[in-house]
């Protein structure tokens, strides 16, 4: 049953169904799935499936626009499910900034993160999508975070996440936060490579 439900919610951000998709996460709290697992089981992979056919020339780009808008009414009614789980710590674990790095608009990725993140007792700020290395950087002078988050999509906007590295060093930022890379073309080979980039720039 709660299988037939996940897999619902992938056929209707698949098939470009909003309101199905709405029906289904609605009915997917009734029935006690967990919303992690609809989001990532059902909607993910939904979205990656028309994601991939959009990728071969078998999918329009209007079609990936409504797939995701399906997604993120879906998601609109799963996260208060997961952020009703949030830790009631007095003390935030870490003070997170995450955001998309610049030229880049996709956000659903970065809002899963952002709300798991939450959740677990950690203290983020959102800068949102299409953020210019110089942004990253005055908000890590102004918000002071223990970590800095950069979500890429797209492999030619990945490349802004070392660059934002660069910066960071440049600004004697560097050695003040951890780098946290995520977004779909991310791999840990890439997250290998920013850490040597990264190496090479500290003194
Ligand atoms: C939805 C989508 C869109 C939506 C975005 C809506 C939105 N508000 O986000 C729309 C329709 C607007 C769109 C536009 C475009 N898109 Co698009 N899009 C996608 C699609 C189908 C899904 C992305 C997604 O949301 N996945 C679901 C989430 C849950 O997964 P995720 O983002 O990977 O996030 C998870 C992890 O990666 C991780 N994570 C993510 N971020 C972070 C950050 C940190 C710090 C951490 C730790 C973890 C983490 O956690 C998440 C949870 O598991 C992908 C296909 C794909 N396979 O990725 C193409 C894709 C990314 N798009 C693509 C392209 C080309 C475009 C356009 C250029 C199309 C065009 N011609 O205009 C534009 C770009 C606009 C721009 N300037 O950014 C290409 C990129 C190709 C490439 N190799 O670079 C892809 C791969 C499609 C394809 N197969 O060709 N897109």
């Amino acid at each position: 049953m709660k299988k037939e439900i996940v897999n619902k919610l992938m056929n209707s951000v698949m098939n470009c169904d909003t309101e199905g998709a709405v029906k289904t996460a609605e009915e997917a709290l009734k029935a006690g799935v967990d919303p992690v697992e609809a989001i990532e089981e059902g909607l993910a992979k939904g979205i990656k499936i028309i994601g991939d056919r959009f990728g071969a020339g078998e999918a329009f780009l209007t079609e990936l626009m409504i797939a995701a808008q399906a997604m993120k009414q879906a998601m609109a009614i799963l996260e208060p499910a997961i952020s009703k789980r949030a830790k009631t710590a007095k003390k935030a674990l870490a003070k997170v900034m995450i955001g998309t790095v610049e030229g880049d608009i996709h956000d659903i990725g970065k809002t899963i993160v952002t709300t798991m993140l939450t959740v677990e007792g950690f203290d983020v700020i959102d800068l949102g999508v299409d953020i210019p290395v110089e942004t990253f950087i005055k908000k890590t002078k102004q918000e002071k975070p223990d970590i800095i988050g950069m979500s890429a999509l797209m492999t030619i906007t990945m490349l802004k996440m070392a660059d934002v590295i660069k910066a960071l060093k440049k600004e004697g930022l560097r050695r003040k936060v951890k780098v946290m890379v995520g977004g779909a073309p991310t791999s840990k080979e890439w997250a290998e490579i920013i850490k040597r980039a990264d190496k090479d720039l500290l003194p």
